[in-house]
């Protein structure tokens, strides 16, 4: 099950702020974190996504996801491939790849990654070392071709999405969003995490 809205947090707080504003996939993005000190996040992160019944994903880090029992891992271009971390976790750990074009997303598709996280959608500061930027036109062309291939993998758009990218990116037939700065600093994420999954509902019921 990969749920419509993915969203990335950094702390225990921002993920109860999310959970209880409907959110039922958390994946946990830290950087220059030593291994114990991500543990310990990721344990308290771990702790609300149970309780709320929500999956968590572990960004960069197999070994980690596999020690405390997560869900699942994200695994960009710099990070353990997808067939290493599908050998290493098993079939049921769900596995998710950066894609940031057609054949990233065909690599993905071959190695047994369960979805991809594609993009950026559009400029953003929550990332460095952005890649190319696709917008709206470079979902649609990459859609398109997924359906030529009859290829079928669940695409998370990412990068600077708003509230009001939902229905044009959703009309591309992506299957979700990753989203993080826009529920974070909005000075109600919980209400704005309920707005998205409104707004997706919308976008989604009518197609
Ligand atoms: N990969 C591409 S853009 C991005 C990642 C992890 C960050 C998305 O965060 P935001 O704040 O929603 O742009
Ligand atoms: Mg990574």
């Amino acid at each position: 099950m990969i749920t419509s809205l993915h969203y990335l947090v950094t702390n225990a707080r921002q993920a109860e702020e999310a959970c209880r504003g409907g959110v039922r996939w958390i994946q946990l993005r830290l950087k220059n974190m030593p291994y114990e000190a991500w543990k310990e996040t990721a344990l308290s992160v771990q702790e609300v996504c149970i309780r709320y019944n929500t999956i968590l994903i572990i960004n960069d880090n197999p070994k980690l996801a596999k020690e405390i029992g997560a869900n699942g891992v994200h695994l960009g271009k710099e990070d353990m491939p997808v067939a290493e971390a599908r050998r290493l976790l098993g079939p049921d750990f769900l596995i998710g790849g950066t894609a940031n074009t057609f054949e990233d997303v065909l690599r993905h598709l071959r190695d047994g990654a369960d979805y991809v996280g594609l993009g950026p959608f559009r400029f953003t500061p929550t990332k460095e070392k952005l890649s190319p930027i696709l917008g709206l036109t470079g979902y649609e062309n990459l859609l398109n071709r997924l359906r030529q291939e009859v290829a079928s993998l669940p695409v998370i758009a990412i990068g600077g999405i708003t509230a009001a990218d939902i229905p044009a990116l959703f009309a591309t037939g992506i299957h979700g969003i990753a989203v993080s700065s826009a529920i974070h600093q909005s000075p109600d994420p919980e209400g704005q995490a309920r707005h998205f999954l409104a707004e997706i509902h919308h976008a989604t019921a009518s197609t």
